[in-house]
């Protein structure tokens, strides 16, 4: 009986070699009798056209093989930042990671922003410092790099001889070796009393297995990281990744007693075009032909399992607690999906979400239908491409997180759904904040409302990041709780365009006003529908109301604000400031270390295309550039606005004239009004 699974994410900045090491893992463990080549396009893990085409991981993948009696599950990420989203749904489901460095490169950004995530989610990891064969490789240079930027709780776990060449090879350090037993009780004191009483103490004689104990219990924690070095391309080192890995990362526990709970990763399409989830089980089990509930209130019924354990997935008939699955049937399922009983929640974004976007066209107008299904299908894989379809003017737009992944979502429409199209120029994705508290009421009965709903809101602001809160001041019994939920329903739906186009993230709306009418027909007992209000009333009648508040309190528009740090030649430092001002990006700090200068400071995200394709010039190649999302920020200059995709309730005419209420209202009957 296998001691259990491990599920680990490999990553790395893009080229570090995840893919490479993935492949070298697998060969390593016996699951393929051949390394595979990332330039050759013959991976397991980069299976896609496009990535076997572009030498780029573009969609995480699961590779899995045994180490002793522990199934290891990777999980295969992309490196490139326009990929992000993909390595934030990994994340959701890992037991641990390894961390790829290159030893030529060293800490990069993409490096420290996965970093960071995996501290914050306390993911516990290992480091591996790849292509130590390669020339201008490093290895203290790369300790001190890692300590400086990553963490300072480290142990390097080896030592490299032939750094550098072809011939480059590792030698794991274990107790017989003073110095490395001394390194370890010096980390690992930082977060253990009793190691760090020995340890003052003088205690050479700490025992070395008690400190290889404490090192897996901090790791576990997330408070020590273990650095391996090597090199996939020639195999160096692996071994001794190996087995660090199944040492000391935490095996997944297996909860079979737990109702079954999954978490889907990654959606992918079988041959026939059949849907086909990828499931991480943390508790219970799913068998063949269970009924599973997934998404909102959604069920089915799983029509086939096949479980990664030791080599490519194979058919079972359940998949259980700790293990991933291959899960068939499940029509409507959506990546992010919880499958079977919910979990508890962990912090929904780890990264910012897409701060771009761009409208797609098909290079034949009669191919529209066929994009948006196309698109749809996309978007079940990727639900932060958020296609918006624009109902008016028949555009379909996509959010982005560059230009990388605008080209790949191209090159499959075009590979995967026969579909050629172009793409608007690239433009940034601005949201409202409400700037004062509006109000307004519509009544039930008063023209020019064709609605039987009376619906009054206040909207006031709220702060960043806490979302939309609905707030009701009226008495609940005062009418159906449909129509309330009718009403909060619309509310958020409304709020996705505010009185610019922008999405209203952040807000409070109150109800302060409601009523309803019930209308018996004449002569029998029975409800008119005609003449009483219904869900549809109040959804009509929202967005009317909640717009003329929005606008009496007032809106502005705010754009995606990265925080950068630039590393360049220290005389570049005149260039750089005139370039970073023509850019509206403002520099607060700046450090000159010897040759070298350090900028960090603020940029629109809408500039920092433009910064990446200057900085070779400004630097004379030397620049290096990290930007991440940090808050958005009031527009100054020309408001940007974006064309509404629905009834356009900023215009009171016109949105009445497209969503008149049925002709029963022109009749003239008396009502009776229903308290509220
Ligand atoms: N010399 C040397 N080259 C390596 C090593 N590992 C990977 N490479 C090369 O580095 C390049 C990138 O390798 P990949 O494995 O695709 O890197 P990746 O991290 O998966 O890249 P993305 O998935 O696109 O982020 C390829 O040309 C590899 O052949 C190594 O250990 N030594
Ligand atoms: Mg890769």
């Amino acid at each position: 009986m296998a001691r259990g699974t491990l599920n680990l994410g490999i990553l790395a900045h893009v080229d570090a070699g995840k893919t490479t090491l993935t492949e070298r893992l697998l060969f390593a463990a016996g699951v393929i009798d051949e390394v595979g080549s990332v330039d050759d396009g013959t991976t397991q893990t980069d299976s896609l056209a496009l990535e076997r085409q572009r030498g780029i991981t573009i969609k995480a993948a699961v590779a899995s093989f045994a180490i002793g009696d522990v199934t290891v599950n990777l999980i295969d990420t992309p490196g490139h930042p326009d990929f992000i989203a993909e390595v934030e749904r990994a994340l959701s489901v890992l037991d641990g990671a390894v961390l790829v460095i290159s030893a030529v490169e060293g800490v990069q950004p993409q490096t420290r922003m996965l970093m960071r995530a995996l501290q914050r989610l306390r993911v516990p990891a290992v480091m591996f410092v790849n292509k130590i064969d390669r020339r201008g490789a490093g290895d203290d240079r790369l300790l001190r790099d890692i300590a400086e930027r990553l963490t300072p709780a480290i142990v390097a776990m080896g030592r490299v001889r032939e750094l550098g060449t072809p011939a480059a090879c590792v030698t794991p350090c274990n107790g017989a070796d003073a110095g490395f037993a001394a390194r370890l009780a010096e980390v690992l004191a930082e977060q253990s009393e009793p190691i760090m009483a020995a340890y003052v103490h003088d205690e050479p004689r700490i025992g070395y297995l008690r400190l290889r104990r404490e090192l897996a219990a901090q790791v576990g924690r997330g408070n020590a990281y273990p650095v391996f070095f090597g090199s996939a391309l020639t195999g160096a080192g692996v071994d001794a990744l190996m087995s660090g890995m199944a040492e000391l990362l935490p095996v997944a526990g297996r909860d079979l007693r737990g109702p079954a709970s999954g978490q889907v990763f990654k959606i992918e399409r079988g041959p026939a075009g059949e849907k086909v989830a990828y499931v991480r089980m943390f508790s219970g089990r799913v068998r063949t032909r269970d009924r599973v509930r997934f998404g909102q209130d959604r069920a089915r019924k799983v029509t086939a399992v096949s479980v990664f354990d030791g080599g490519p997935a194979a058919r079972r008939e359940s998949v259980s607690a700790g293990e991933i699955g291959k899960l068939w049937g499940l029509a409507e399922i959506r990546v992010g999906d919880v499958v079977g009983a919910p979990r508890a929640q962990a912090e929904q974004h780890r990264f910012a979400p897409p701060t771009l976007e761009t409208v797609v066209v098909p290079r034949h107008r009669d191919r529209a239908g066929a994009l948006a299904a196309a698109l749809a299908q996309l978007a079940e894989q990727d639900p932060l491409i958020n296609v918006r379809q624009h109902d008016v003017r028949r555009e379909i737009s996509v959010s982005l997180y560059g230009e990388v992944q605008k080209e790949v979502i191209g090159a499959t429409l075009a590979d995967d759904y026969g579909l050629e199209v172009g793409f608007r120029e690239t433009t940034t994705i601005c949201i409202e904040r409400p700037i004062g508290t509006g109000a307004a009421v519509e009544r039930i009965g008063e023209a020019p409302n064709p609605f039987l709903a009376t619906i009054g809101l206040r909207v006031e602001p709220a702060a960043a990041g806490s979302g939309v809160e609905f707030r009701i001041e009226v008495e609940l019994g005062s009418m159906p709780l449909a129509f309330f939920r009718a009403t909060e329903d619309t509310v958020r739906e409304t709020l996705r365009q505010g009185l610019y186009g922008w999405e209203v993230p952040d807000c409070i709306v109150v109800m302060t006003h409601s009523g309803y009418w019930a209308k018996h027909g004449l002569g029998h007992q029975r409800f008119n529908k005609s003449l009483s209000s219904t869900g549809e009333d109040y959804r009509k009648l929202t967005p009317l109301v909640l717009i003329s508040a929005l606008r009496q309190a007032g809106t502005a528009v705010c754009e995606p604000v990265h925080r950068f740090r630039l590393d360049a030649p220290a005389d570049a430092l005149g260039p750089l400031l005139a370039g970073l001002a023509r850019l509206r990006a403002a520099p607060c700090t700046h450090v000159t270390r010897g040759a070298s200068l350090t900028l960090e400071g603020d940029i629109p995200a809408a500039r920092v295309h433009e910064l990446r394709q200057e900085l070779p010039a400004l630097t004379r190649g030397e620049g290096v550039l990290e930007c991440v999302f940090d808050r958005c920020e009031p527009v100054t200059g020309t408001i940007p606005t974006r064309p509404r995709t629905d009834g356009n309730p900023l215009n009171r005419d016109v949105y009445l004239q497209r969503a008149t209420r049925h002709a029963s209202l022109t009749a003239g009957e008396p009502r009776e009004a229903m308290p509220g």
